[in-house]
């Protein structure tokens, strides 16, 4: 079976791990979030593309759930002791030598999927990992700061500001002129299913969807597109994808994150035992909804969500 998912980071990875327990035969194919990638000390670093990686390949902090294990922070003390920041953005010694092969890569002239092909040559995640462009996209969010209006780097907003501030527009810059990477179409053409991780629906999975063509060829790709919610109990498990769903116009629960996909995108859906509620509003807007479990505690529960969530897709064929 050829499953495409399109992830973001933690919510993505801890899924895909579960969809590989659950489905070990399966041919799974990422398309990975690169709007949060960030230029930091002339490196390029890919948050979302690392964490699946890391996750997958066994190298994560696994409390954390981002950045490397066994992680020592050496470099970054030094680079401070010259007074060379920020000082906000955790980079770890061991996930130093990960920006320093990619940027002398792109430097080289690779594009970041045949970069990030290599990079997993080491980690082995047991899926197809490619970067949702090669081209350059970098979310930025509209923010109010000492009264006045400006636009900071995602990562800004999260690390830096820790989401303490409403969000008043998200913006992926640079998606409207981005091309789908190399094998993103593909993969979405030659797919049997196309699920949806509980991954952030405005920064992680609607950013991978403002990239042109990619929205398009999933809604024409006809097999299940099946989603599980990220929002439980009317808040995220983790992380501010309230803050970023308010600033598109969304209220964070499940049914309302299920119809800002919406029965174009999305044939099923599933949301948290506690949100059983919603089903009802989520099958009114044409899509497919059961309530099961969907904290991934461990991988054993994630892996009986992907279970669910390929069942749910069988049931919509
Ligand atoms: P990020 O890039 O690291 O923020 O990760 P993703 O975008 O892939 O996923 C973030 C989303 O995962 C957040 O909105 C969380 O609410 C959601 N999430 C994290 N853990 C869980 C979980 O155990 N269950 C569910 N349903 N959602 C989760
Ligand atoms: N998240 C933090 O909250 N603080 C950090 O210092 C931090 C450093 C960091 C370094 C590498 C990396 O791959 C991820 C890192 N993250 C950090 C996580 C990341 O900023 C966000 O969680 C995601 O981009 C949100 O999607
Ligand atoms: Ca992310």
């Amino acid at each position: 079976m050829r499953i495409v998912v399109l992830a973001g980071g933690i919510g993505g990875a801890r899924f895909l791990r579960g969809l590989k327990r659950a489905v070990p035969d399966a041919d799974i194919t990422v398309i990975g979030n690169t709007g949060d990638d960030i230029h930091l000390f002339g490196l390029k670093v890919c948050p979302d593309l690392d964490t699946v990686m890391y996750t997958l390949g066994g190298g994560i902090d696994e409390e954390q759930g981002w950045g490397r294990s066994d992680e020592t922070f050496h470099l970054k003390e030094e680079l401070a002791a010259y007074g060379v920041g920020p000082d906000w953005f955790g980079l770890g010694d061991r996930d130093f030598a990960t920006h320093i092969v990619r940027t002398q890569m792109l430097g080289a002239g690779f594009p970041l999927s045949a970069v990030t092909e290599a990079l997993c040559d080491r980690w082995q995640p047991g899926v197809r990992l490619i970067p949702m462009t090669d081209d350059r996209v970098e979310t930025h969010v509209a923010v109010e700061l000492d009264g006045e209006r400006k636009a900071v780097h995602f990562q800004e907003y999260w690390v830096r500001l820790r989401a303490s501030v409403p969000a008043q527009a998200v913006v992926p810059v640079g998606a409207e002129q981005a091309k789908p990477a190399p094998g993103v179409l593909e993969a979405i053409g030659e797919a049997d299913v196309i699920l949806f991780p509980p991954s952030n629906p405005v920064v992680s999975v609607g950013t991978i969807l403002a990239v042109p063509g990619i929205r398009e060829a999933i809604a024409d790709a006809g097999v299940p597109v099946v989603g599980l919610s990220p929002i439980v109990g009317d808040a995220p498990v983790r992380g501010m994808a309230d803050k970023v769903l308010a600033a598109v116009g969304v209220e964070s629960t499940a049914a309302a994150v299920a119809e800002h996909y919406g029965s174009g995108l999305l044939d099923g859906w599933l949301v948290d035992s506690v949100d059983a509620a919603s089903v009802e509003r989520v099958e009114a807007a044409g899509i497919r909804c059961l309530a099961v479990p969907l904290m991934m505690t461990d991988v054993d529960a994630a892996a009986r969500m992907a279970r669910e969530a390929l069942a749910l897709a069988e049931e919509v064929r």
